[in-house]
C-alpha cells in the first residue's frame, strides 16, 4: 500500500490552475517537497487539459522531488471547464473525451491510475446519460489498454451526480461493459453517505479496487471527523492491498496542516514510517 496527496485547483494542497498560470509551478513545487518531506511516495494530480508542454513539465518537476505520478484526476474537466461525457452539446462530450484520452496516455506512461469522477457530469432532462456515459466509459477502455493504463471509476455520492453513486453501481457497469483495463475507486468520504458499511464494501469490491481515497466525514483530512479511516486502512492492508491510497480532502485547516495532519495520522497508526 502506498500514500499519495492530491494536489489540484480544488480539491487537496490547493494551487493555482498549472496550464493557467505559469508561476503556480512555485506553488506546485512547494507543495512536493513537502509531501516528500511528510513521507508521501506521491502526488495525484486533477488536471484538466493536455497541453504536452506543460504535462512534461509536470512529470519532470515531481521526478526531481523524488516522488511519483500515482493518479490523475479528471474531475476538473467538469468543474472547472464545464466539459462532460453526459453533455447534451455532442461537441462539448467530444472535447471531454479527447482530454481524457490524451490524460490516459499520459497516466499510461508513468504507470499512473487515470480517475473518472465527475467529468461524467451531471445530465440535463432528456438526456440519455446511461448511454452516453456507457460509450464514453468504453472509449476510455479501448484508449486504456492500448495505452496500458489502469482507469479507476469512482464512486460518487448523490449530491455531486445521480450517475453512479455506489460501488455496486460501478462495478455492475464494468461488468456489463466488460471494461478489461477499468476497475473501482472507493472514496471513504462518499462510501459514508452512500454505502450500509464501508468495511463490507471494501470486502465485497476488494478484487476489483484500483484506487483509494481517504478523507473524513466532513471531507477534512482523517482526525479531523467521525470517522475510523484507520480501520478502512487496516482492512486494505489485511487483504493484501498493494495499490495506492490518496488523500483528497479540503485543504483544512489550511494547505500545509492538511498534508502535516494527515501525514501524523499515518505515523501514529503506522501506516507510513518516520
Ligand atoms: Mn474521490
Amino acid at each position: 500500500m502506498h500514500f499519495a496527496f492530491v494536489i489540484s485547483s480544488n480539491l487537496g494542497y490547493r494551487i493555482p490552475n498549472l496550464f493557467k498560470n505559469d508561476s503556480s509551478f512555485m506553488e506546485f513545487e512547494t507543495a512536493l517537497q513537502l509531501l516528500q518531506k511528510c513521507g508521501f511516495g506521491g502526488v495525484e494530480l486533477n488536471l484538466d487539459s493536455d497541453d504536452p508542454g506543460v504535462l512534461s513539465r509536470i512529470r519532470d518537476s515531481i521526478l526531481e522531488q523524488g516522488l511519483r505520478l500515482a493518479a490523475v484526476g479528471t474531475g476538473l474537466i467538469y468543474a472547472g471547464k464545464g466539459l462532460s461525457f453526459t453533455d447534451r452539446d455532442s461537441t462539448k462530450r467530444g472535447k471531454a473525451l479527447a482530454t481524457v484520452k490524451e490524460l490516459i496516455r499520459f497516466a499510461g506512461s508513468d504507470h499512473a491510475i487515470l480517475v473518472i469522477g465527475l467529468v461524467r457530469g451531471v445530465p440535463t432532462e432528456g438526456i440519455d446519460a446511461r448511454k452516453l456515459f456507457r460509450h464514453s466509459l468504453v472509449e476510455c477502455d479501448k484508449a486504456a489498454t492500448e495505452y496500458g493504463t489502469r482507469v479507476a471509476l469512482e464512486a460518487i455520492n448523490r449530491y455531486e451526480t445521480p450517475i453512479l453513486n455506489t460501488a455496486t453501481d460501478v462495478a455492475t457497469v464494468i461488468q456489463e461493459e466488460r471494461l478489461a483495463a477499468t476497475g473501482l475507486l472507493l472514496d471513504s468520504f462518499h462510501m459514508n453517505i452512500e454505502e450500509r458499511s464501508i468495511e463490507e464494501t471494501i470486502r465485497k469490491h476488494f478484487t476489483k479496487t484500483v484506487h483509494f481515497h481517504i478523507a473524513d466525514s466532513n471531507r477534512w483530512p482523517p482526525g479531523y471527523g467521525h470517522l475510523k479511516v484507520e480501520d478502512h486502512l487496516r482492512l486494505l492492508e489485511k487483504l493484501g492491498y498493494n495499490g495506492w491510497v490518496s488523500t483528497e480532502a479540503l485543504p483544512k485547516p489550511d494547505n500545509t496542516k492538511a498534508v502535516t495532519e494527515t501525514a501524523r495520522f499515518l505515523r501514529t497508526h503506522n501506516f507510513i514510517e518516520g
